[in-house]
């Protein structure tokens, strides 16, 4: 096991996990990787960013609500396997009354997340940032791609939406037609900017933020398997954020897909900022 530091360390030690909201799960799971490789090293390299953070946003101190990061989960075997690890860890943090934030790894540790929430009975809805869709039903012979994640989500009745997406297919757009799933695509977003309320007025209160780190623009993003023109900027993304925790409850998060590269630290720590603020909009969304 590597000995990677903990979530924003060097400013906060390691919660107790009883006195800590934040309940960070590394997830080094580099499995069904489609183009460039690397989303194996993106928990290490995100905790080692975490280092470099301010410990305020603002007026703001999320660390200060705690923060526990647990052991990382084994991710040898099959992907069944790994879900169920992941799916437990979540689910001893929601016991808890905490909140998980996943680290990745490639897209699919977040259905291990959310199989988790299923089990609990709950619907929560799913705030997606991507370039990708992420609908197919299957990808390179396998339904556990991380091309496929939101499929999986979606067929475990989990409500959807999608913000960033720019590089869909023909099968996800018809599937996004025949079963109405709600997306801000960047495309809209080049046009109009972030809508004031993203989110439709019948989309769950309990929200799971997602963040395929390639939702951002490879401009500010680079350091992920495969980048896409035309994402995100840093503002829009906070804006987003912003926007779609507006009166709803973040109950987990995860950021997934850095795959870090040598000598751009700049993406390690984009990432880990992005994480933190996601955090602090998290704890403000339970105030
Ligand atoms: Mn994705």
């Amino acid at each position: 096991m590597k000995n990677t530091p903990s979530f924003h360390g060097d400013e906060f030690t390691n919660g107790v996990p009883a006195d800590s909201l934040f309940h960070v799960i590394p997830v080094p799971w580099e499995d069904t990787v489609s183009y460039g490789g690397g989303t194996g090293e993106g928990p290490a390299a995100i905790l080692e960013a975490s280092g470099q953070l301010e410990a305020n946003l603002g007026r703001a101190v999320p660390g200060s609500f705690g923060i526990h990061t647990m052991q990382e989960i084994l991710c040898d075997g099959p992907a069944e396997e790994v879900l169920s690890r992941i799916e437990a860890a979540t689910a001893r943090v929601l016991r808890g009354g905490k909140i998980p934030v996943l680290l990745g790894g490639e897209h699919t540790v977040t259905l291990g997340a959310l199989r988790a929430f299923a089990a609990r009975g709950k619907s929560v809805g799913v705030v997606q940032f991507d370039a990708h869709a992420d609908l197919r039903d299957s990808y390179e012979g396998s339904r556990y791609s991380h091309a496929c994640v939101m499929r999986r989500a979606h067929d475990l009745g989990f409500p959807l939406f999608q913000i960033g997406v720019r590089a869909p297919c023909v099968e996800e757009l018809d599937y996004r037609q025949a079963h109405a799933v709600p997306h801000l695509d960047a495309r809209t977003i080049w046009e109009l900017g972030i809508p004031e309320k993203p989110l439709p007025p019948d989309f769950p209160e309990e929200i799971y933020l997602t963040f395929d780190v390639d939702g951002l623009d490879p401009s500010i993003m680079p350091a992920t398997g495969t980048p896409v023109p035309g994402g995100l900027t840093w503002r829009e993304a906070v804006v987003a954020l912003e926007r779609v925790c507006q009166g709803r409850r973040v109950v987990g998060m995860d950021v997934v897909e850095l795959a870090p590269r040598p000598s751009d630290h700049a993406s390690n720590f984009a990432a880990a900022l992005l994480c933190y603020t996601m955090m602090d909009l998290a704890a403000r969304s339970r105030a």
